[in-house]
């Protein structure tokens, strides 16, 4: 019972309501709109989810995109940082996925006298396009080449004074929906992508194995970046950048709880839920039981 008493039953969560990196910006209203949806849920039981907010004005609406981007993923840096030195395991809730340049900065700096970080991309896209190559300029398009030392420094300095991860232990998975300047940074940078074809063909759980082995190779640990768009739009329609064919769920669970179960996880980031696109609420339920998965077995490090 004295595990009870630490409180394993109240998860922090850190809610990343902002949406200023997307042309869209109706992922500012994910977390809200997914804390209403776990609270009211008698599946979600005795586990609350402490909720961390952002402070007020860091992502306003007349603050530039990048500087909002930019000050937003500071604070994230700071807390995801500060929770990973305290054994914490950082659970994030975007969001647009331009938050991840705070999330992993943060993480992988606490983590620099250990070893380096491995991260696990899940989306449809890839969000590896500089200033220079970008086609749309939305910021959620460029989270991963900022990790990677490439963008913006008011960016790419939130890891501080290196950048927060090598290509070799990055892995992308999913991806189906992307620039010729993006394949073409990734091919440079030895990155692997593991695309949305390759998926279907050898099944989830096949490349996420693989996956799981290239950011746990010579790392001190890994994050799980999920974006929802990753899955089908059948199956998660309240997403910022729907983009046909993807994941399916089901498929999906088996493999991301062993994700979520390996103590080498040290974070775990959901991102770009649009609660204004959703349809019969399909999008939260899916984050939900992708939540409880990741929480649960948070519980049980807590518990031990
Ligand atoms: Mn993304």
């Amino acid at each position: 019972m004295s595990a009870v008493a630490r409180g394993p039953n109240r998860i922090p969560t850190i809610a990343v309501a902002c949406g200023a990196g997307a042309r869209d910006p109706g992922c500012k209203d994910g977390p809200a709109a997914f804390r209403q949806y776990w609270d009211g849920n008698p599946a979600s039981g005795d586990v609350r989810l402490a909720w961390q907010a952002m402070p007020e004005g860091l992502c306003a609406a007349d603050v530039a995109p990048l500087d909002a981007v930019a000050r937003t993923s500071r604070w994230l840096a700071e807390t995801t940082c500060k929770q990973t030195e305290n054994g914490r395991r950082p659970l994030v809730i975007g969001g647009d996925h331009s938050c991840a340049v705070g999330t992993w900065s943060g993480v992988a700096r606490a983590m620099q006298s250990s070893g380096p970080l491995g991260l696990l991309w899940i989306d449809a896209h890839m969000d590896m396009h500089t200033p220079e190559t970008t086609h749309s300029g939305a910021i959620n398009g460029m989270p991963v080449a900022a990790l990677l030392g490439y963008g913006s420094p008011k960016l790419t300095a939130i890891a501080g004074d290196r950048r927060a991860l090598e290509p070799r232990h990055v892995c992308l998975v999913g991806t189906r929906s992307f620039e010729p300047e993006e394949m073409v940074f990734a091919k440079r940078h030895g990155i692997r992508v593991i695309q949305m074809d390759e998926v279907a063909r050898r099944g989830i759980a096949d490349v996420l194995a693989e996956a799981h082995a290239i950011v746990t190779k010579g790392t001190a640990g890994y994050g799980l970046s999920l974006d929802l768009d990753a899955f089908d739009p059948v199956e998660a329609p309240g997403v910022g950048t729907p983009a046909p064919d993807g994941i399916h769920a089901r498929e999906f669970f088996d493999a991301w709880s062993g994700l979520t179960a390996d103590p080498a996880c040290r974070a775990i980031e959901f991102v770009e839920f649009n609660p204004h696109r959703d349809r019969d609420g399909k999008t939260a339920r899916l984050l939900g039981t992708l939540v409880a998965a990741a929480v649960r077995q948070e519980r049980l490090r807590w518990a031990v």
